[in-house]
């Protein structure tokens, strides 16, 4: 068993991106710029988009935190919004999820502009990913391939298993594993709450991408020996002895699982650190000169 190291290849990305910064600068030109719309501040998505701004930071990116009331109204952060797709300096932004009940996901996403639309979420830059057109691809199915190029683990006739089909993750990533391409190439099957038999069709992928929201569901039983495993999945658990009151766990036994896999990412130290570096990725495609 090999760990799929996204903390360190995160940082290998970002170094990359350090060194193509500090040569833009060096030149005139300007650095990319990444603003962060958080609206309230629950805890996880404080830390996720704290993390993003300290990433812009070590790597020579402008960062803008745009810090919103829990309590805005719709209309005041579609404004917000507006102010980013017409302020010139911002290359790229995005709106941190989840967002407060009484405001509409959907309409907010709508209201980015495309070509500003680092995390892809779009339904132009959803439509442009499904047509394997260049676009900003979501960053977290395109950090998992990023992982899989890296590693240099082959996809190509493989038979490839994704488990859930949220629009962020499940889905798209069945549509990158499944394109022409490499990594790609792979017999995609997608699974979610709704399949009968989840255990026989997960035993059988020679690639299983879990993404599925329920902490530590995939057991040894689920998993082919040799298996490459992909856990999606963050759940804070509560441990008196952690530092900060919790640990993270992902939708992997991972005790149990990790035995019987060719390559398996870890939680914490996995997906996770590959959402921050193709988040970063697609902002410095985003600058326009
Ligand atoms: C790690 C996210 C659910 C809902 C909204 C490093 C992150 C997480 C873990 C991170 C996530 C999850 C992000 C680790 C961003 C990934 O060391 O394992 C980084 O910052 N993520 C998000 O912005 O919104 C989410 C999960």
């Amino acid at each position: 068993m090999e760990l799929l190291d996204g903390k360190k290849t995160s940082q290998d990305i970002q170094s990359e991106l350090k060194d193509l910064v500090s040569k833009r600068v060096a030149e005139g030109r300007k650095a990319p710029h990444l603003a962060a719309v958080l609206v309230g501040e629950n805890g996880a998505s404080l830390t996720y988009v704290n993390a993003k701004v300290k990433a812009c930071e070590r790597i020579g990116f402008t960062s803008t935190l745009v810090k919103l009331s829990e309590s805005i109204s719709e209309e005041k952060l579609l404004a917000e919004i507006n102010n980013l797709n017409i302020n010139n300096d911002v290359d790229g932004f995005i709106v941190q999820l989840p967002l407060p009940n009484h405001i509409d996901e959907t309409k907010v996403t709508l209201a980015i502009d495309p070509e500003k639309d680092v995390d892809g979420f779009h339904p132009q830059n959803v439509g442009r990913m499904a047509l394997g057109l260049p676009t900003f691809l979501p960053a977290t199915p395109n950090g998992v391939i990023e992982l899989l190029k890296r590693y240099d683990i082959k996809t190509e006739g493989k038979k490839c298993v994704v488990v859930g089909r949220s629009n962020i993750v499940g889905s798209p990533m069945s549509i990158l594993m499944s394109r022409k391409g490499s990594p790609g190439n792979a017999t995609v099957t997608l699974v979610h709450s709704r399949t009968k038999n989840m255990a026989e069709i997960t035993k059988d992928a020679d690639i299983l991408i879990v993404a599925l929201g329920v902490p530590e569901y995939i057991t040894a039983d689920m998993v082919k020996e040799g298996a490459v495993v992909i856990d999606v999945g963050i759940h804070r658990v509560e441990d008196a002895s952690a530092k900060r009151g919790f640990r993270l766990k992902g939708d992997v036994n991972f005790k149990e699982v990790a035995p019987k896999c060719s390559f398996i990412t870890p939680v914490p130290g996995g997906v996770g650190p590959m959402t921050i570096a193709s988040l970063l990725m697609n902002t410095y495609q985003s600058v326009n000169d």
